[in-house]
Protein backbone atom coordinates (compact mmCIF):
# COMPACT_ATOMS: atom_id res chain seq x y z
CA UNK A 1 0.00 0.00 0.00
CA UNK A 2 1.41 3.61 -1.17
CA UNK A 3 1.58 6.42 1.83
CA UNK A 4 -1.33 8.43 0.06
CA UNK A 5 -3.43 5.09 0.37
CA UNK A 6 -2.73 5.16 4.40
CA UNK A 7 -3.31 8.83 4.34
CA UNK A 8 -6.96 8.41 2.68
CA UNK A 9 -8.41 6.01 4.61
CA UNK A 10 -7.04 7.56 7.75
CA UNK A 11 -9.29 10.80 6.26
CA UNK A 12 -11.83 8.71 5.82
CA UNK A 13 -11.87 7.28 9.02
CA UNK A 14 -11.67 10.77 10.83
CA UNK A 15 -14.56 12.28 9.11
CA UNK A 16 -16.32 8.79 9.83
CA UNK A 17 -17.04 8.26 5.49
CA UNK A 18 -15.47 4.84 6.45
CA UNK A 19 -17.23 3.03 9.30
CA UNK A 20 -17.42 -0.39 11.05
CA UNK A 21 -20.62 -2.36 11.74
CA UNK A 22 -23.44 -3.56 10.92
CA UNK A 23 -24.89 -1.69 7.26
CA UNK A 24 -27.14 -3.29 4.38
CA UNK A 25 -26.21 -2.61 0.90
CA UNK A 26 -28.15 -1.53 -2.08
CA UNK A 27 -27.19 -4.90 -3.58
CA UNK A 28 -28.99 -6.74 0.20
CA UNK A 29 -25.53 -7.58 1.28
CA UNK A 30 -25.13 -7.34 5.18
CA UNK A 31 -21.58 -5.46 5.07
CA UNK A 32 -19.07 -5.09 8.47
CA UNK A 33 -17.77 -1.91 6.74
CA UNK A 34 -19.50 1.42 5.06
CA UNK A 35 -18.30 4.19 3.21
CA UNK A 36 -20.31 7.07 3.33
CA UNK A 37 -18.75 9.53 0.89
CA UNK A 38 -21.53 12.28 2.00
CA UNK A 39 -19.68 12.81 5.28
CA UNK A 40 -16.53 14.38 3.23
CA UNK A 41 -19.12 17.37 3.59
CA UNK A 42 -16.93 20.43 4.52
CA UNK A 43 -14.95 22.93 2.32
CA UNK A 44 -11.10 21.64 3.31
CA UNK A 45 -12.72 17.59 2.73
CA UNK A 46 -13.61 18.44 -0.39
CA UNK A 47 -10.65 20.05 -1.31
CA UNK A 48 -8.66 17.30 0.07
CA UNK A 49 -11.10 14.80 -2.22
CA UNK A 50 -10.44 16.30 -4.81
CA UNK A 51 -6.65 16.07 -4.58
CA UNK A 52 -6.86 12.37 -3.75
CA UNK A 53 -8.79 11.84 -6.77
CA UNK A 54 -6.62 14.30 -9.17
CA UNK A 55 -3.66 12.73 -8.19
CA UNK A 56 -5.00 9.38 -8.86
CA UNK A 57 -6.46 10.32 -12.25
CA UNK A 58 -2.75 11.80 -13.44
CA UNK A 59 -1.01 8.64 -12.33
CA UNK A 60 -3.43 6.41 -14.12
CA UNK A 61 -2.64 8.63 -17.51
CA UNK A 62 -5.80 7.47 -19.24
CA UNK A 63 -6.92 10.10 -21.80
CA UNK A 64 -10.46 11.49 -21.90
CA UNK A 65 -12.36 14.12 -23.10
CA UNK A 66 -14.86 15.21 -20.01
CA UNK A 67 -15.39 14.39 -16.41
CA UNK A 68 -18.50 13.26 -15.17
CA UNK A 69 -19.93 13.04 -12.05
CA UNK A 70 -23.79 10.93 -11.63
CA UNK A 71 -25.82 12.25 -9.40
CA UNK A 72 -26.21 12.90 -6.65
CA UNK A 73 -22.83 11.91 -4.82
CA UNK A 74 -20.50 12.37 -8.19
CA UNK A 75 -21.40 15.60 -8.47
CA UNK A 76 -19.22 16.96 -5.96
CA UNK A 77 -16.44 14.31 -6.80
CA UNK A 78 -16.11 15.42 -10.36
CA UNK A 79 -16.64 19.24 -9.14
CA UNK A 80 -13.77 18.64 -6.82
CA UNK A 81 -11.68 16.64 -9.03
CA UNK A 82 -11.78 19.09 -11.65
CA UNK A 83 -10.79 21.99 -9.81
CA UNK A 84 -7.79 20.38 -8.42
CA UNK A 85 -7.08 19.20 -12.06
CA UNK A 86 -7.16 22.46 -12.69
CA UNK A 87 -5.20 24.26 -9.36
CA UNK A 88 -2.41 21.35 -9.49
CA UNK A 89 -2.21 19.81 -12.33
CA UNK A 90 -2.19 22.68 -15.05
CA UNK A 91 -5.61 21.01 -16.57
CA UNK A 92 -8.82 22.33 -17.13
CA UNK A 93 -11.02 19.71 -17.85
CA UNK A 94 -14.49 20.05 -19.10
CA UNK A 95 -17.23 18.48 -16.29
CA UNK A 96 -20.40 17.75 -16.56
CA UNK A 97 -23.00 16.01 -14.21
CA UNK A 98 -26.84 14.63 -14.48
CA UNK A 99 -29.98 15.32 -12.42
CA UNK A 100 -32.03 12.44 -11.54
CA UNK A 101 -34.94 14.14 -12.92
CA UNK A 102 -35.32 15.32 -16.11
CA UNK A 103 -36.80 18.86 -16.29
CA UNK A 104 -39.02 19.95 -18.99
CA UNK A 105 -39.05 23.66 -18.92
CA UNK A 106 -35.87 26.24 -19.23
CA UNK A 107 -33.09 24.72 -20.97
CA UNK A 108 -34.83 21.29 -20.32
CA UNK A 109 -32.58 17.94 -20.20
CA UNK A 110 -31.02 15.90 -18.03
CA UNK A 111 -26.97 16.75 -18.18
CA UNK A 112 -25.74 20.10 -16.73
CA UNK A 113 -22.28 21.40 -17.92
CA UNK A 114 -19.77 20.32 -20.71
CA UNK A 115 -21.58 18.83 -22.89
CA UNK A 116 -21.34 14.70 -22.58
CA UNK A 117 -19.42 13.82 -25.79
CA UNK A 118 -16.13 11.82 -26.85
CA UNK A 119 -14.59 9.91 -24.51
CA UNK A 120 -15.87 9.67 -20.92
CA UNK A 121 -13.63 9.51 -17.86
CA UNK A 122 -16.82 8.37 -15.15
CA UNK A 123 -15.90 9.24 -11.04
CA UNK A 124 -18.19 8.07 -8.29
CA UNK A 125 -17.83 7.03 -4.77
CA UNK A 126 -18.01 3.22 -4.49
CA UNK A 127 -18.68 0.31 -6.80
CA UNK A 128 -19.88 -2.87 -4.97
CA UNK A 129 -22.18 -5.47 -7.09
CA UNK A 130 -22.04 -2.72 -10.16
CA UNK A 131 -25.38 -1.09 -10.44
CA UNK A 132 -24.95 2.27 -9.89
CA UNK A 133 -21.79 2.20 -12.70
CA UNK A 134 -24.31 0.40 -15.44
CA UNK A 135 -26.91 3.34 -14.86
CA UNK A 136 -24.33 5.57 -15.54
CA UNK A 137 -23.28 4.00 -18.99
CA UNK A 138 -26.91 4.09 -19.85
CA UNK A 139 -26.59 7.77 -19.67
CA UNK A 140 -22.94 7.62 -21.14
CA UNK A 141 -24.27 5.81 -24.16
CA UNK A 142 -27.85 7.09 -24.71
CA UNK A 143 -25.23 10.14 -25.44
CA UNK A 144 -23.19 8.51 -28.41
CA UNK A 145 -20.31 9.03 -25.76
CA UNK A 146 -17.71 6.45 -25.06
CA UNK A 147 -16.78 5.77 -21.68
CA UNK A 148 -12.38 5.82 -21.26
CA UNK A 149 -12.50 4.82 -17.48
CA UNK A 150 -13.65 4.65 -14.07
CA UNK A 151 -12.30 6.21 -11.18
CA UNK A 152 -13.67 5.20 -7.61
CA UNK A 153 -12.51 5.91 -4.14
CA UNK A 154 -13.49 2.87 -2.89
CA UNK A 155 -13.22 -0.68 -5.01
CA UNK A 156 -14.99 -3.27 -2.44
CA UNK A 157 -13.85 -6.13 -4.31
CA UNK A 158 -17.08 -8.23 -4.47
CA UNK A 159 -18.61 -10.44 -6.85
CA UNK A 160 -21.00 -8.48 -9.49
CA UNK A 161 -23.91 -10.55 -10.93
CA UNK A 162 -21.31 -14.11 -11.62
CA UNK A 163 -18.01 -15.21 -10.61
CA UNK A 164 -16.10 -12.01 -11.69
CA UNK A 165 -16.05 -8.96 -9.64
CA UNK A 166 -18.41 -6.22 -10.10
CA UNK A 167 -15.80 -4.32 -11.67
CA UNK A 168 -13.98 -6.86 -13.52
CA UNK A 169 -17.73 -7.11 -15.52
CA UNK A 170 -17.58 -3.32 -15.89
CA UNK A 171 -14.21 -3.83 -17.77
CA UNK A 172 -15.29 -6.66 -19.75
CA UNK A 173 -18.47 -5.25 -20.69
CA UNK A 174 -17.59 -1.38 -21.78
CA UNK A 175 -13.85 -2.04 -22.32
CA UNK A 176 -12.81 0.50 -20.09
CA UNK A 177 -10.45 0.14 -17.26
CA UNK A 178 -11.43 1.08 -13.42
CA UNK A 179 -9.39 2.73 -11.04
CA UNK A 180 -9.51 3.54 -7.45
CA UNK A 181 -8.37 5.50 -4.72
CA UNK A 182 -8.22 2.06 -2.12
CA UNK A 183 -9.28 -1.46 -2.98
CA UNK A 184 -10.66 -3.63 0.24
CA UNK A 185 -7.64 -5.35 0.05
CA UNK A 186 -5.88 -2.07 1.25
CA UNK A 187 -8.06 -1.82 3.61
CA UNK A 188 -7.22 -5.37 4.83
CA UNK A 189 -3.39 -4.76 5.09
CA UNK A 190 -4.10 -1.36 6.50
CA UNK A 191 -6.47 -3.06 9.44
CA UNK A 192 -3.61 -6.25 10.48
CA UNK A 193 -1.26 -3.20 10.70
CA UNK A 194 -3.46 -1.63 13.62
CA UNK A 195 -3.40 -2.89 17.27
CA UNK A 196 -7.04 -1.72 17.95
CA UNK A 197 -8.76 -3.08 15.05
CA UNK A 198 -8.67 -6.74 15.38
CA UNK A 199 -12.46 -7.30 15.48
CA UNK A 200 -13.22 -5.01 12.56
CA UNK A 201 -10.62 -7.40 10.48
CA UNK A 202 -11.89 -10.30 11.53
CA UNK A 203 -15.74 -9.06 10.19
CA UNK A 204 -14.33 -7.83 6.77
CA UNK A 205 -12.63 -10.89 6.48
CA UNK A 206 -15.76 -12.96 7.17
CA UNK A 207 -17.20 -10.65 4.96
CA UNK A 208 -14.95 -11.00 2.24
CA UNK A 209 -14.95 -15.03 2.35
CA UNK A 210 -18.76 -14.73 1.56
CA UNK A 211 -19.10 -12.26 -1.30
CA UNK A 212 -15.31 -11.09 -2.56
CA UNK A 213 -13.27 -12.29 -5.06
P1 LIG B 1 -23.43 -0.83 -6.49
O1 LIG B 1 -24.47 -0.06 -7.27
O2 LIG B 1 -23.95 -2.16 -5.95
O3 LIG B 1 -22.11 -0.98 -7.21
O4 LIG B 1 -23.17 -0.03 -5.16
C1 LIG B 1 -22.55 1.23 -5.18
C2 LIG B 1 -23.42 2.25 -4.47
O5 LIG B 1 -23.79 1.75 -3.18
C3 LIG B 1 -22.70 3.50 -4.16
O6 LIG B 1 -22.81 4.43 -5.22
C4 LIG B 1 -23.40 3.97 -2.89
O7 LIG B 1 -24.61 4.59 -3.16
C5 LIG B 1 -23.70 2.70 -2.14
N1 LIG B 1 -22.65 2.26 -1.15
C6 LIG B 1 -21.80 3.17 -0.55
O8 LIG B 1 -21.93 4.37 -0.70
N2 LIG B 1 -20.79 2.73 0.27
C7 LIG B 1 -20.57 1.42 0.54
O9 LIG B 1 -19.62 1.08 1.28
C8 LIG B 1 -21.44 0.48 -0.05
C9 LIG B 1 -22.49 0.91 -0.85
C10 LIG B 1 -23.48 -0.08 -1.26
O10 LIG B 1 -24.68 0.08 -0.95
O11 LIG B 1 -23.05 -1.12 -1.79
Amino acid sequence: MKAYQREFIEFAMSKDVLKFGEFTLKSGRTSPYFFNAGLFNSGRDLARLGRFYAAALVDANTQYDVLFGPAYKGIPIASATAVQLAELHDQDVPYCFNRKEAKDHGEGGNLVGSPLQGRIMLVDDVITAGTAIRESMDIIQANGADLAGVLIALDRQEKGKGELSAIQEVERDYNAEVTAIITLADLVEYLSKQTDMAEHLANVQAYREQYGI
